[in-house]
């Protein structure tokens, strides 16, 4: 019979049970922030912000003139190689896709002239900046398309914000988005309470249909995308992000392609700090390891490098992590293929079976002749074998005492330190 006694008793037992089983977990050992390494550091330079990182990319150079800081923005077709033994036939600005970060502060009045290299009318959209709407860079809505040779200005102070913005064509949007024309627009805080952080990287995600064999993006394609690219890269082309441990490190992801992309990083957990909507308070900041970048945003995200190694830095998505697929071929993990390579290669001399035990093999195509200027699906060599990847994946090197931010090659695991086999 249940009674008060009984029931008071029956919860304390539980509770006992409960206090004996949590005694027999180990012990949670909560992450504890290591200490800047002492030493010298590399140095930020002398502007009052650290000046943002646009790994495979530059910063827009500007002239200071009658007060307002002047850039020149010239809207071309681009070859842009996304790694070794890959060009393709993009349309970007300055000689790159995607174009060169413009790094400015709030409050600085700019003149941006941009002239069109390319056969047809463009714009330029300023994206997430409160500006005047005759700025506001939307053909037909608020200026006539900038005709090919002519050259416009834009000028403009930069509001009360700050964060990170892009800059876009709204002119044959599906066409000029899809061949890279893009870019990102960092406006810097006036004061920073908090002081800048020691290492700003700025990342533009996009996708691409560029069909084994071809050069050319088609921009026809809506979901089917076969390369996915960091700033216009993949991996193996993409560079690394090199810290010091104990750097405060902000990276700025901006995508303007067709599909959201989940950024993972592995060893840190980072916070978002701001959208290209504005500041995110502290209070509304939570821990990921993960942020989703939504199409047409912005998200910076901050963390301290805390954890010496090299950290992998990629989209979740694990299609995003390979290059020029082919997406219409038969799942043949499983499938006894014994006799038909044979009868295949009566027609077809030369055909190997594959996929039978996983698609890991494809790997072992990256030294085999396939189409021309196409990427094996997965490769890029790490220093214990082949990575597996392609697309939106690189390496957050973190390392004690470094006096530059030079590539330090790969990590120097200390002794005891790693998995190992213990069974053949
Ligand atoms: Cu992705």
């Amino acid at each position: 019979m249940l009674t008060r006694r009984n029931l008071i008793a029956s919860g304390l037992a539980a509770g006992a049970s409960a206090l004996i089983v949590r005694r027999a977990l180990p012990q949670e050992v909560p992450p504890v922030a290591r200490p800047k390494p002492d030493g010298p550091r590399p140095t930020r330079g002398d502007r009052p912000y650290t000046p943002v990182v646009t790994p495979n990319g530059t910063t827009m150079p500007f002239r200071l003139v009658d007060g307002a800081k002047e850039f020149h923005i010239v809207a071309e077709p681009v070859d842009r190689e996304f790694a070794p033994g890959m060009i393709v036939k993009c349309w970007g600005y300055n000689g790159q896709s995607p174009g060169p970060t413009i790094e400015v502060i709030q409050g600085d009045r700019v003149r941006l002239f941009v002239t069109n290299q390319l056969r047809e009318h463009t714009s330029i959209h300023w994206h997430g900046l409160f500006i005047p709407c005759g700025m506001d860079g939307v053909t037909g809505l608020t200026q006539p398309g900038i005709e090919p040779g002519e050259t416009w200005v834009y000028e403009f102070t930069i509001p009360n914000q700050h964060g990170t913005f892009m800059y876009h064509p709204h002119a044959d949007e599906m066409t000029q988005m899809a061949f890279g024309m893009m870019g990102l627009f960092v406006v810097h805080p006036r004061e920073q309470p908090a002081g800048p952080p020691d290492r700003d990287f700025a990342i533009m995600l996009h996708n691409w249909a560029v069909h084994p064999g071809t050069y050319r993006p088609d921009p026809a394609v809506m979901v089917d995308f076969n390369m996915w690219t960091f700033n216009s890269r993949v991996f193996p082309g993409t560079e690394h992000l090199v810290v010091r441990t104990g750097d405060r490190v902000r990276i700025r992801f901006g995508n303007l392609s067709m599909w959201n992309h989940p950024i993972h990083v592995h060893g840190h957990a980072w916070k978002v700090v701001a959208t290209d909507g504005g500041q995110i308070a502290q209070a509304g900041q939570w821990p990921e390891t993960t942020v989703l970048v939504p199409v047409g945003t912005t998200r910076d995200v901050e963390f301290i490098a805390d954890n010496p190694g090299d950290w992998a830095l990629h989209c979740h998505m694990s299609h995003h992590t390979m290059n020029a697929m082919s997406h219409s071929v038969a799942n043949t993990v499983d499938v006894d293929q014994s006799g038909l390579e044979q009868k295949i290669r009566s027609l077809l001399p030369g055909y190997m079976a594959m996929g039978r035990d996983g698609m890991a093999e494809m790997q072992d195509m990256a030294s085999m002749p396939g189409p021309k200027n196409t990427l094996p699906m997965m490769m890029g060599d790490g220093q214990f074998g082949n990575i597996e990847m392609g697309g939106m994946f690189t390496v957050l090197k973190v390392r004690d005492d470094i006096t530059s931010y030079e590539d330090p090659g790969w990590y120097h695991f200390p002794a005891g330190s790693m998995a190992r086999r213990i069974s053949p």
